[in-house]
């Protein structure tokens, strides 16, 4: 007799350590990984998760050749083309090409770390949230080897606003270090198509009544390359967007 159990023992390697797991239909889940001038963390990101069982969805511009040069070697991974510009865009492109039942948004620079995937998967799966929060402010598991002082403040200030002002109750509102539902994220219609996405995307799923948890997470240093949030331009728009989605709805 075949008993189907719905998960399986798993054994992978990262960063090359050995790890087993129970990994609950792990082809059910798309990393969606956006990207722009990532040539230098990409391709080592690539190569620490390439034995994760999981779909991998690249979203850049087509015209940053060097870091589609930098990720020729891989095969097992999907490359979308984002029509319009900016990092909300290819968040809301990738998870809208997404046939998988969960996506997770992980970035292309290293900084968060895979095994929390797993971690977020066997819990998003076992308790059926609609979305799952990474947090770095949840102590003792929790913390950043990437925040400078200003933008510990940003995070600790924006998250104070999104409790105050939407009763969100999540710890960490910028991270955008993500896991959930495929259908239940597309239903809520988001349109920010840069870094304000991080914040219209936890205010319209608690607004749409969607369950939602948040778990700790250790943020770590970018594998290279520059950071593209400019903390005094994106940290305004973010601010702005705020009181707009509070005054307008
Ligand atoms: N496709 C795409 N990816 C972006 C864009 N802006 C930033 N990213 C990626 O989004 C992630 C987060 O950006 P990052 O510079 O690391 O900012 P941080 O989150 O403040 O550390 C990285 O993987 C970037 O490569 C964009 O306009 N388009
Ligand atoms: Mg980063």
């Amino acid at each position: 007799m075949i008993v189907k159990t719905s998960f399986s023992l798993f054994c992978f390697t990262l960063n090359n350590t050995v790890y087993i797991s129970y990994i609950f239909f792990m082809k059910e889940l798309t990393l969606i990984i956006p990207a722009k001038f990532e040539s230098e963390s990409l391709p080592v990101f690539l190569n620490d998760i390439k034995n994760l069982n999981v779909k991998k969805k690249i979203v850049l511009d087509k015209n940053d050749t060097k870091t589609i040069n930098s990720i020729k070697q891989f095969e097992e991974i999907d490359i979308l083309f984002q029509e319009v510009q900016g990092y909300g865009s290819a968040l809301i492109e990738g998870i809208k090409e997404t046939d998988t039942k969960y996506f997770c948004i992980i970035n292309a620079d290293g900084s968060m770390d895979p095994n929390d995937v797993i971690k977020m998967y066997e819990r998003i799966t076992t308790k059926e949230l609609d979305f799952i929060f990474a947090s770095r402010y949840e102590k003792p598991l929790g913390g950043s080897d990437d925040d400078d002082v200003v933008t510990l403040i940003g995070n600790y200030f924006f998250t104070k606003i999104g409790n105050i002002f939407f009763s969100l109750k999540i710890s960490d509102i910028l991270f955008t270090f993500v896991m959930g539902n495929t259908s239940k994220f597309n239903k809520l219609n988001i349109k920010s198509r840069d870094f304000t996405f991080c914040v219209e995307f936890p205010i319209r799923a608690k607004r749409d009544g969607m369950i939602y948890e948040t778990m700790p997470s250790y943020e770590r240093s970018r594998i290279g390359g520059k950071k593209k949030v400019n903390p005094i331009v994106d940290g305004s728009l973010i601010l702005i967007k705020m009181f707009k989605m509070f005054l307008f709805k």
